[in-house]
């Protein structure tokens, strides 16, 4: 199942508490404040990855909270940092703030790392407000809680080419020939229901240049209103140098309807069980 939209939410860890304590030890009188530091909560980070294709482990886990902080304590012991959390998303995700609709980022090659929510700081312990004139502080601070977000996120393949086209033109069939990409191909429309990126590689050994193609489902009349598979799987070819349109000359000749040869119920009601399997699986 290729999974290209998901929403998350993400909770950083709190920071832990300062600690209030002196020390108390045997011949050392008025041994002083000994209150440790709160630990820093973890972080919730995330990195971007060629070993993920869609954004489907988000569809089916989409909260993530990080570990929080511990409390300081006595003995100036401060306490230990939250884990930090790590998401891998695929290149060529968008990530979006789900309130206010803003870009936060954008994931355009590998191995890139943002923080989406800082874990807490931790609280100050009472040793910290020690000072010549306040020498038993009794002050600690409590830790500060973690950010909490949600976001969206989006996947657009990364594809220098697109092929576009009506369903059953041949586009899945030219990137199988093209490419070693093995998608689907058959004689009816609507074959294809995910996209399909392959990567063509030109010339010799020594001096090769490649690209990738992506094959997108095919597009109708009135898909911009919701006919055949839409128009939401054009925002992966949105980012292409290069835009392919094949045609069918056997469409050109004999009109769209009765394509290829199959009588017209046969295939319309063919085509229909199609779409409504498709929509099925999308939702
Ligand atoms: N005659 C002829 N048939 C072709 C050519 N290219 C593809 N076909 C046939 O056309 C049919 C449809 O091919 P697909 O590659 O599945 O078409 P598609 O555009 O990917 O179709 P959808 O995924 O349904 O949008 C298959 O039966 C292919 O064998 C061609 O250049 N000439
Ligand atoms: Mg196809």
């Amino acid at each position: 199942m290729f999974i290209d939209e998901a929403k998350i939410r993400v909770k950083a860890g709190d920071g832990g508490n300062g600690c209030m304590a002196f020390r108390r030890e045997k011949f050392v009188p008025r041994g002083g404040p000994s209150g440790g530091d709160g630990g820093k909560g973890g972080d919730v980070i995330m990195e971007s990855s060629e070993r993920h294709n869609t954004l489907i482990h988000f569809r089916f886990n989409p909260e993530y909270k990080a570990q929080r902080g511990r409390h300081g304590e006595g003995s100036n012991k401060t306490g230990r940092e939250g884990v930090d959390v790590l998401l891998k998303v695929p290149v060529g995700t968008i990530v979006y703030d789900d309130e206010t609709g803003e870009k936060v980022f954008d994931f355009s090659e590998r191995d890139q790392r943002i923080v989406i929510a800082r874990g807490g700081r931790g609280g100050r312990g009472n040793a910290r407000f020690a000072t010549s004139v306040h020498q038993a502080p009794r002050e600690h601070e409590p830790g500060r809680p973690g950010e909490e977000h949600t976001y969206r996120l989006e996947l657009k393949l990364l594809a220098d080419v697109g092929l576009v086209g009506y369903p059953n033109v041949g586009k899945s069939t030219l990137i199988s020939r093209i490419s070693a990409a093995r998608p689907k191909i058959a004689d009816y429309p609507f074959t294809t229901l995910e996209p399909n990126l392959g990567v063509v590689a030109v010339g010799e050994a020594k001096d090769e240049v490649s690209f990738v193609v992506a094959d997108i489902p095919g597009l109708i009349e009135g898909a911009h209103t919701g006919a055949g598979l839409g128009t939401q799987f054009l925002r992966h070819i949105e980012r292409t140098r290069l835009l392919v349109h094949r045609k069918s000359m056997l469409r050109i000749r004999t009109g769209w309807r009765s394509s290829n040869g199959i009588a017209r119920s046969r295939r319309s009601s063919c085509m229909r069980s199609r779409l409504s399997r498709a929509r099925g699986s999308r939702n």
